[in-house]
This record gives C-alpha cells, structure tokens and sequence, in this order.
C-alpha cells in the first residue's frame, strides 16, 4: 500500500529521515502514521488498538534515540505496527501476518530495528537489562536500551523479577510503561489501582510538581545553586518520594506521569532521560485506540476486530452466509457454566484471557467462581493447585502455547501432588496468523511425559463437552483436555452430557490395508481424506485416539494385530507427540508395522492462515489422501509380486 505523496510520512523509511525533520512536524507525522495504520490494519487485519495508543511514544523514541544502535524492545510486540512502519517496512505492511509476509510481532531476523524477538507477555525489562549489562560490559556507555511495557504486561512476574534485578545493578535502562489501564480486557490487579492511584491523586502530583517548579526556580539562580537544588532533589527522592513508590523503592527512578500522547513534551522527557544514569522508569499514560473513535470506547473489541470500514466501523462478516458451527472457546465458555450450576466445587482461572478463552462468560455469570489473574500463567497454575488443595475443581484455561510459561507449576505443584486441576488449553496446534511465537505446538510432548496426567483431545464440540463432563466427576488427579482455534464442525452441539472412560478411543470408521489413528481437531481432515479416498475405492481405517495419556491399549493392541500400515496425525510436533507415543507401544509390545507420522515437523512454522500451515507441514486432508494413496499402492505391488 503505497501512501500519499507529498505527506510527511512518504518521505521516512527509516527513522534517519525521522530525525531530519523539525519537531514541529512531529505532530503532523503521528497523525499520517495512525491514519496509515488504520488503513492498511481495516483491509488487512491485525492487532489494531494497541498500535494506535503508542503512535506518539513510537514516533518519539526513534526521534530522540539513536536506534538501532540504542536497543528498542516492545513487550508483546502486538502494539510495534508504528515501530515496523517507520523501520524500512512501510510498504511490505500489507503483507503483515500472511504467509511469506512480514511477522505480526518484531523478530530478530526481520530488522536490526527489531532488537529482541517477542510475542509472548512481560519479556522486555529482562531483555534490556541483558543487553545493558553487555553494553556496560563492552564499554559502550553511551547506548541506551529502552523497554516499552503496557500496564497488562507488567502484571506478569518476569517483570518484576526483572525489576529486582535492575534495581541492583545500575546499567542504563529505561523502562517506559504504557499505562492505558487496558490488557486484552480492562487490567486487573491490586498494581492496576496503584498505578491508576499514582495518576490521579492529586497529593502525590501536586507535592512531585511543587518540588519541581521550586528546584527549577533555584537551579535558576546559577551553577552553584543548581548542584545545591540537585542536593535537595536527591534528599526529597530519597526519603518522601522512596517511600511513596513503588519503583523508587525498588532503586529504578520513577518519572511521570506524563501525556503519552503530547508529543512535544515526550520529545523533551527522552532526551532528558538519556542523560540519568542507572535505571529509569517513565510513566506514560496513553488510550488504547487513541484516534479512533469506536476503539477508544470499546478498547477489547478492537484489540485485534479483524478487517473493517474504516469509515463506518462496521467489522466485516465472512463472505459466507452458511451458519458456522461455534468456536471450540464458546463451547468451553458456556459448558463449563453449565457443568459449574449443577457441580458447586467448580471454579474458572483465567491468565488475562476472559474474551480470548471465553471464560468471560463464567465470569459474568458467577463472579465468585471465575478469576481473571492477570498476565500470569505460573500463578495461575499454582492458584489453581490451592484451590485443589482445598476441595475446589479448578478449571484453568491457558492457551497452549502460553502454557509453556507455567510447565514447572504443572509439574511441581500440580502432577507430583496429584491434584484435580482441569487444564483447558485453548489454541492448541497450529494458531494461523500470529506464527510461531503463539503456536501450540508442543503441549502433546510436553504433557505426555509427566506422570499422573491425562492428556486428552476432543475431535468436536460434543466431545469437548464431554470431556470437561469426565474431568470433573469424581476426579482423582489432573486431566489436560486441548483443543484448537477457530470453529468446531457441529452446529447442534447441545447434545446430553456423556461420561468418557479415561483412556479409551474410538473407531471412526472401518476399513483395510491401513489405519490411520488421530488426536483431536484434526481428525476431521481425515474423515475428509476418507471421503475423497473412498472415490477412489480406498478405504483406511480411521481411529480417534481422544487420549494421549493413557494410551487405549486394548484399541491398540487390535489395530497392530490387523494392520501392518499405520499413519498417525496429530496438530502438534511430531518429536515426542502421538506419533511417538504409538512407537513407543510398538516397541514395548514388539509390533512391527510400517508407521507414517504427520504432524509439526522439526522447526518453527512462520505465520500464516491454519489450513495453508496444515498444508505446508502435510497433515491437511490432501495430504493425509496422498499418504494413503501411496500406502495402498505399495500394497498392490506387493499383492501383485506375490501374485
Ligand atoms: C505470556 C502471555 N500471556 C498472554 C498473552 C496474550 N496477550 C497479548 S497482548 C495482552 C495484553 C497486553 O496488555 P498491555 O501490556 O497493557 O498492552 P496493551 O494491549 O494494553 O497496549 C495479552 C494478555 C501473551 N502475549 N503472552
């Protein structure tokens, strides 16, 4: 998308042509950047109100530092668009989060503007104050290394633990915290209150602004009486405003709050900030949306709202009209309401995601039993073994690929103890669009290996809620159930419940020569492969595994002893996945059989649409049709051979 000529923003590329302008122009080049953004974001998609609440703070810093060499890390990175569009990617925008396009996020290999890779929540200080400790151990004292933080993000203890650390060790870092009281829904918390405490109370400003309009008009008077008020400023930092907050008290120097939107007097801010040695953090306050209208008022919604008008606002429906099934999210959402009005020991914990995880729902409607804890997936593990502990049925809904944050929780505090903690792991398999930092890739592997645990997958809503149903009845220890993204394949699934006996599958559908057995979601591109194959007078077997943990045994056992070709399919890395897992029953019970194991190969998949991913890593429904064919092929040789 090529924008108007004649504009500010025609004449940047980089941020060397940003600083060639007058600061006067700046004003003008944040309103062409958020129009820019609001047009490519509407026709193409993407994270969208984050982008538009930083639009001045991003003009501003590549304005005043020196990047690339002054390091500049976006925490999550959904809201960096500014940042890409100013960095040598203003015409490749539109390409954003498609396959062979620029990635959604900032990533190393992208742009040496991208100073560190991120996706995941609450990463920034930790990064920064890596790169700070190297810069003061290089000698390279004259660089700055700067942490962009939202408020949402710094609900996540890496913040913290990063905090600590920087508190104690002096490297020059400047933590700028985009304090818009939002994360993906309205932040949560006891620092949320603080940090909303510290931009209003007018005690605290008005002692902050009195001291600084007094010091001012004292280093006024001359050299000596500057170095006299700098003294006074020192003691007062040391001793009233130490005490008064929290980041002072944690050694980082705390500055602000200030308009995350005035661009002139961010400009000043920055540059004067270069100069202060040691840790600095500056309070920006900033509106989500900020520019347009209907995202500033309903912040959650254009989070990511997918292509729209960019004049009426109206969000884009799918071209087409026939009815969708519901999303796996929904069906969890509204079952787990359900299950929880007849079953009182049920409650939801949810890190940050209520309208991603659609545990809002529960939320809305027993307040008391449905916990939003905040950007926090270690804790919220850990809070549900507690609730465990104490008679409670937890279910914790955390996205797969977040997930991965909280392993030792699982395994520590959950596994070892043997506790009923339902995990709901939303997103699992590949997600589409956000690459490789948000794809559930893993949890198959990581799951399977841990010793109490049920891990298992519903292949349709129904079974989804039959699942949660079994989890919950009379539990006696953890039980993982996974599904993916996007939409289930029914349209009527408010079907009775239905008790699952732990482990066991089920045969889809007969057949000869080979077996195919799946995990989950995916099994629905077999069915497909199964239809076209059938065409062709091809007819594979087809079993759903529904459990990686404990494996059906007695499924297993009768499918070697009838077939010798086997293809497992699961949405997840093939290492230490299904796949593995049936060569390890072959191995431990001496089957020989030739097996074909599709899934997530042994690298990281970019980003682009779910069912182009599938294709690209061979286990969407044509892939899974070719292997078959090749197999039954192999069979006639060998019948025609022995013939
Ligand atoms: C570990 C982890 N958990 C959850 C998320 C999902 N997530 C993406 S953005 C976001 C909210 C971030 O809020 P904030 O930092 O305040 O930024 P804002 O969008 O308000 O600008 C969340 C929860 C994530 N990216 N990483």
């Amino acid at each position: 998308m090529q924008e108007e000529s004649g504009t500010l923003l025609s004449r940047i590329d980089y941020p060397s042509d940003l600083r060639k302008l007058d600061s006067k122009e700046l004003a003008q080049v944040c309103d062409e950047l958020r129009q820019y953004i609001i047009d490519v974001v509407s026709t193409h998609g993407g994270h969208f109100a984050a982008s538009l609440g930083v639009v001045e703070l991003t003009v501003a810093l590549h304005y005043t530092m020196n990047t690339p060499y002054d390091r500049l890390i976006f925490d999550v990175g959904h809201q960096a668009y500014g940042h890409k569009i100013l960095t040598g990617r203003k015409e490749q925008f539109h390409t954003n989060r498609l396959w062979g396009g620029i990635s959604g996020f900032p990533k190393r290999t992208e742009s040496p503007f991208d100073a560190f890779g991120v996706g995941h929540s609450s990463t920034s200080i930790s990064a920064a104050l890596g790169m700070a400790v190297a810069s003061m151990y290089k000698g390279e004292s004259d660089r700055q290394h700067i942490a962009v933080i939202g408020d949402g993000a710094l609900t996540g203890g890496m913040a913290f633990e990063a905090l600590n650390h920087a508190g104690a060790q002096n490297s020059n870092m400047i933590v700028i915290l985009n304090d818009n009281c939002m994360s993906i829904d309205p932040n949560v918390g006891a620092l949320k209150e603080y940090l909303t405490q510290i931009t209003t109370s007018k005690t605290y400003n008005r002692f902050r602004d009195d001291v600084a309009s007094v010091l001012t008009r004292i280093s006024e008077l001359g050299p000596d009486a500057f170095g006299i008020a700098k003294k006074i400023e020192r003691a007062i930092k040391g001793s009233v405003l130490k005490n008064a907050n929290f980041f002072e008290a944690l050694n980082c120097r705390y500055f602000g709050p200030v308009d995350g939107h005035d661009i002139n007097n961010l400009v000043k801010v920055l540059e004067d900030l270069k100069s202060i040695p040691g840790c600095k953090l500056l309070h920006c306050v900033t509106v989500k949306g900020k520019g347009y209208a209907l995202a500033e008022k309903d912040q959650t919604k254009w989070h990511a709202p997918g292509l729209f008008d960019k004049i009426t606002g109206e969000i884009r429906k799918s071209s087409n009209s026939t009815p969708k099934p519901p999303k796996y999210q929904d069906v969890f959402g509204h079952t787990l309401v359900e299950l929880a009005e007849e079953n009182d020991k049920i409650m939801g914990v949810t890190p940050a995601m209520p309208s991603g995880s659609s545990m809002n729902i529960m939320m809305k409607a027993m307040p008391d039993r449905a916990f939003d804890v905040g950007i926090a997936e270690q804790h919220a593990v850990t809070f549900s073994a507690g609730l465990a502990c104490e008679g409670m049925i937890p279910f914790c809904n955390i996205y797969s690929t977040f997930m991965q944050r909280a392993y030792d929780q699982v395994i520590h505090d959950v596994a070892l103890q043997n506790l009923p903690v339902v995990f709901c792991l939303d997103r699992a398999g590949l997600v589409g669009a956000d690459g490789p930092t948000h794809h559930g890739a893993y949890d198959i592997a990581y799951m399977r290996c841990v010793p109490q645990l049920v891990v298992s997958a519903p292949m349709n809503e129904q079974e989804l809620r039959n699942l949660m149903y079994t989890a919950q009845i009379d539990p006696k220890g953890p039980f993982v159930i996974r599904y993916p993204r996007g939409n289930g394949v029914m349209i009527d699934w408010h079907t009775p419940f239905q008790k699952i006996e732990i482990g066991e599958g089920r045969k889809i559908s007969d057949g000869e020569e080979v077996a195919i057995l799946s995990l989950g979601h995916i099994g629905n591109e077999v069915s497909k492969a199964r239809s076209e194959l059938a065409k062709k007078g091809i007819l594979p077997a087809h079993y759903d595994l529904r459990f990686a943990k404990p494996l059906d045994e007695k499924l297993l056992h009768e499918v070697f002893k009838r077939f010798d070709k086997v293809v497992t399919v699961e949405d997840g890395a093939i290492e230490g996945g299904l796949g593995s897992a049936i060569l390890e029953f072959m191995a431990d019970h001496d089957y020989h059989a030739k097996v074909v194991r599709l899934g997530i190969p042994d690298e990281f998949i970019e980003h682009g649409e779910q069912q182009e991913l599938w294709g690209y890593c061979s286990y969407d429904a044509s892939a899974i049709e070719h292997v078959c064919e090749d197999l039954f092929a192999e069979v006639s040789k060998s019948d025609n051979l022995a013939g």
